[in-house]
């Protein structure tokens, strides 16, 4: 196994427009982000992911990009992006920036110019096809909602957008997007910044004999190319945002001889509580959330890196989705966070979940911010019955993980002192910053002690992973081991106490306790109680 820092690390995923205002326009802004370096120092997290900062007419909320090259007013200056580099590095600490070159946004000058007519010379920026039949090209439908396709009248072709309308997808067969986007990399990459999320980069190849459009061959010679043109030349990390891939597939994208990408963030286990449409519900069962979990732990060979994830912006809130954000918000929380951190590869912490900040409660879709909810509302309100609809958008709304960050219980939890532009959630009053700094017991403190153990103790980041069998229902066991230590897991990951003898049953004998998120000892597993135990095998 070969040892890299960026396997060695902990990312902390930082949603720009909802983390810190420092001008009271009621939107978090980069001088917002640079007053709260040393929180996130505090906390002891080595990265930060940092979600798009650049020009945008926020369609998507910045996910779809007029100029790669210049900050969004709104978020601040290129002097204040080169101020946070800079203070980031001071205190240790590294910057991803969010690659997002699936797509431009339609505003974006290439886009302009390509729609402008069949023969300018952008034209084969972006994926343009004639009428067939009159109708659309193919039947690719958009991730937000109706046909991948738009009409343009101008010049009475349709353009493709796998996302929305004003997401036109870049073409990647052309030589000069390829040249434009790692000429762009190249101007971040020498401001210093020290790696990139690739946002649905497996997306960027198409092929329209098969009419596909993910995982395919064409994407990764792209990425060859990308890494021996642009990211071999850096010491930095990669990480790409991949939607349907399975473990054989990822391992083609992270291989290390493939010489692609360092690591993947799959979507496997973003499904278990609903159908493949995500706003259809379906019950969740833990154990199919570990079974997916070690399934990725198991079936990526040694020379493959994991992301660890439970939630970012596209996802609602770990604890209050796979957790108990009620009656057992903390210990739940804490048990997750285990789950997780203990696991083999690089963990990622969304912004407010080492707070076990939670879902929101949403009283109307004016509420709403997301075009991901907006547009399947408006797509579904004549089908079915309002408040249904309304209630199965929310339970998985993105918006749930987009609320302002709650630093304290004064006005909007001290995120701004204007207009917030999403609403705060209302229990800030009970769930900040503030308040768990001030109680030793917090998630917060516990989140700190997992990242400062895997600083310390190396089994964490390169010890083997090995399921173990507990033979009882939501009581999930496995076992690390890294150059002769052994530690097991334990997680009751269920409300009801359970006795488990460990020890008898699983032939280790317990040594010290690394840590626990409850003070118990005993063969009596408490709810949520999740216990890292030094073992040795009775027979060594
Ligand atoms: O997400 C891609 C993606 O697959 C999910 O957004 C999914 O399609 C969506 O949640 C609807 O089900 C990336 C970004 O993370 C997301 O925020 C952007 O909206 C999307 O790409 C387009 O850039
Ligand atoms: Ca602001």
């Amino acid at each position: 196994m070969i040892k890299k820092w960026w396997k060695e690390g902990i990312v902390y995923q930082l949603y720009p427009r909802s983390f810190q205002d420092s001008n009271g326009d009621g939107v978090g802004d980069i001088p917002g982000i640079i007053s709260r370096l040393d929180y996130l120092k505090e906390l002891g997290v080595t990265m930060i992911w940092l979600n798009p900062v650049y020009q945008s007419p926020n369609d998507d909320m910045g996910y779809d990009i007029s100029d790669y090259r210049q900050i969004s007013a709104e978020f601040g200056t290129m002097e204040d992006m080169e101020t946070l580099i800079r203070e980031l590095h001071n205190r240790d600490m590294k910057l991803l920036m969010d690659l997002v070159v699936n797509h431009t946004s339609d505003e974006h000058q290439w886009f302009l110019e390509s729609r402008k007519s069949k023969d300018n010379p952008y034209r084969d920026y972006y994926i343009w096809k004639e009428p067939v039949e009159g109708k659309e090209p193919n039947d690719w439908q958009s991730s937000f909602s109706g046909s991948a396709w738009e009409y343009d009248e101008t010049t009475g072709q349709y353009y493709l957008h796998l996302f929305s309308k004003k997401q036109p997808d870049l073409n990647w067969d052309n030589p000069k997007v390829r040249e434009e986007i790692y000429d762009m990399m190249t101007f971040w990459l020498d401001k210093g910044i020290d790696g990139f999320r690739m946002d649905v980069i497996n997306y960027i190849g198409k092929n329209f004999k098969t009419n596909e459009h993910m995982n395919q061959a064409n994407t990764h010679a792209y990425l060859h190319e990308m890494n021996e043109k642009v990211l071999s030349k850096y010491d930095i990390m990669t990480v790409g945002e991949t939607p349907c891939v399975t473990p054989e597939s990822a391992t083609l994208f992270v291989k290390e001889d493939r010489e692609e990408l360092n690591m993947l963030f799959q979507f496997e286990h973003m499904g278990v509580d609903t159908m493949a449409d995500r706003y259809v519900p379906r019950e969740f069962n833990p154990k199919e959330l570990m079974d997916i979990l070690e399934k990725w732990q198991m079936n990526l060979g040694d020379d493959c890196w994991n992301s660890l994830y439970l939630n970012n912006h596209d996802q609602t809130r770990a604890v209050s989705r796979f957790g108990n954000d009620t009656k057992y918000r903390k210990e739940s929380a804490k048990m997750l966070a285990t789950m997780l951190h203990m696991q083999k590869g690089t963990p990622y912490i969304l912004q407010g979940e080492e707070i076990g900040m939670t879902n929101c409660v949403w009283n109307s879709k004016e509420e709403w911010r997301d075009i991901s909810s907006i547009n399947y509302f408006t797509e579904n309100q004549e089908k079915e019955e309002e408040e249904a609809l309304f209630e199965r958008i929310n339970y998985n709304s993105r918006d749930n993980s987009r609320t302002p960050m709650q630093w304290n219980d004064k006005d909007n939890a001290g995120f701004t002192t204007g207009k917030p532009w999403i609403k705060v959630n209302e229990n800030y009053k009970n769930i900040n910053v503030e308040e768990a700094l001030a109680d030793k017991e917090s998630i917060f403190y516990y989140y700190k002690k997992l990242i400062a153990l895997r600083k310390e103790r190396p089994i964490m980041v390169y010890g083997s992973y090995q399921p173990v069998n507990t033979g009882m229902e939501n009581f999930f066991a496995f076992l690390r081991e890294y150059e002769g230590e052994k530690w097991l897991v334990l997680l009751n990951y269920s409300e009801e106490e359970k006795n488990y003898e460990f020890d008898k049953h699983l032939g280790f004998t317990a040594g010290k306790t690394i840590i626990s998120n409850y003070e118990n000892g005993t063969n009596r597993f408490l709810p949520y109680e999740a216990r890292v135990i030094e073992v040795t095998r009775k027979c060594d």
